[in-house]
């Protein structure tokens, strides 16, 4: 086996093989194939993945077209990284993705309004992170297929009520719902050696939504004095638009992600379209991301940080930061 294989890929590929249908196992095999380390040594697994993946997608079209399956619980991911939004019902998940992305989901005064998840692009900055929006989540009645949801995602964003006093009792219980399908919520993701077959990780942060209304400010500041070690939280209201720029950045901060601009030697940088890559990466996961061969051909780079580095020579296993400005010689 080539060596490399990093903790998501073999919890991916865990995943994979107690997939029990079409659908588990393609997200598993997507998941594999967006894990796995991009080298030579990885070369024949990679097509393998590959083929696999093709076969049971003709598998789904054909079951699809002839009406066995209706797999609209699959979110095909775009943009820099997907967070599914989760919450009890009635909690304001679909008022958020309204007012955050594109997107005209249903939203109503009653609970279980949403029925399916309905993805939207929201803008930060300079990219653009998909949200999608979910059917509730409630203590025994956790459809699989929204968890499943969360398992699939890069990042879970837990949509509560802050006016409701309950809304710390429903926080544990979805957190209860997801362990039992083996799906922890933390912090930050972190690339430990020792997760169980099929337990995946998803970094999460709350958001305590209807900040406007009764007594949602004391319910808010007793979550924060309970939960704010575990999660990242942000009060927002869908109403009347408090809190949601924070809540962007929040966004993007959860799912733990750097944005960096490339230059051609001799030209401006390109500032439109920066890479997104996992904090931590460095030099040559850049170079990979552009080209495979990039990762060979590179001969140096020149790096341009907020306030350091200012042009100065890095090496292939430097780290990158948010917001630098690469130049890179072939
Ligand atoms: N006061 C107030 N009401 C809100 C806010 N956000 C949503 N609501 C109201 O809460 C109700 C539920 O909103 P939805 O967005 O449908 O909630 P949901 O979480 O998608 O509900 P389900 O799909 O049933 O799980 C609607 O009447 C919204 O108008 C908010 O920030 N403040
Ligand atoms: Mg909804």
């Amino acid at each position: 086996m080539p060596a490399n294989l990093t903790p998501e890929y073999l919890a991916a590929e865990a995943r994979f093989r107690e997939a029990e249908t079409t659908e588990d196992k393609i997200a598993a095999l997507e998941e594999m194939y967006a894990t796995i380390p991009k080298h030579k040594g990885t070369e024949k697994m990679r097509a393998d993945i590959k083929q696999r993946l093709s076969k049971l997608r003709n598998k789904e079209k054909q079951a699809v077209k002839h009406g066995k399956k209706h797999d609209d619980f699959h979110i095909v991911k775009q943009g820099a990284g997907q967070i599914v939004l989760i919450g009890p019902p009635n909690s304001g998940k679909s008022s958020l993705l309204d007012r955050l992305t594109g997107a005209e989901p249903e939203i109503a005064d009653y609970p279980y309004t949403t029925r399916r998840p309905l993805p939207g692009m929201m803008e930060f900055e300079d990219i653009l992170i998909q949200l999608v929006d979910a059917p509730p989540v409630t203590p025994g009645f956790a459809e699989r297929a929204v968890i499943a949801l969360a398992r699939y995602a890069d990042a879970v964003a837990l949509v509560l009520d802050a006016s409701d006093d309950a809304m710390l009792d429903h926080l544990e219980e979805i957190k209860a719902e997801m362990a039992k399908s083996r799906v922890m919520l933390v912090r930050e993701y972190a690339e430990c050696n020792d997760l169980a077959p099929g337990t995946a990780e998803r970094p999460a942060l709350i958001v305590a939504n209807k900040i406007d209304a009764p007594n949602a400010v004391g319910n808010f500041e007793v979550l924060k004095d309970f939960y704010a070690d575990e999660f990242p939280v942000q009060a927002v209201s869908a109403k009347t638009g408090e809190g949601l720029e924070e809540l962007r950045r929040a966004l993007f901060n959860v799912l733990g992600i750097i944005r960096v601009y490339t230059k051609v030697p001799g030209k401006p940088p390109d500032m439109e379209k920066p890479f997104t890559l996992k904090k931590g990466s460095t030099l040559i996961d850049l170079a990979a991301a552009i080209h495979k061969d990039f990762v060979h051909s590179l001969r140096m780079a020149k790096a341009w940080g907020k306030n350091t580095l200012d042009g100065a020579q890095i090496g292939r296993d430097h780290v990158l930061e948010d917001g630098y400005i690469v130049e890179l010689h072939a």
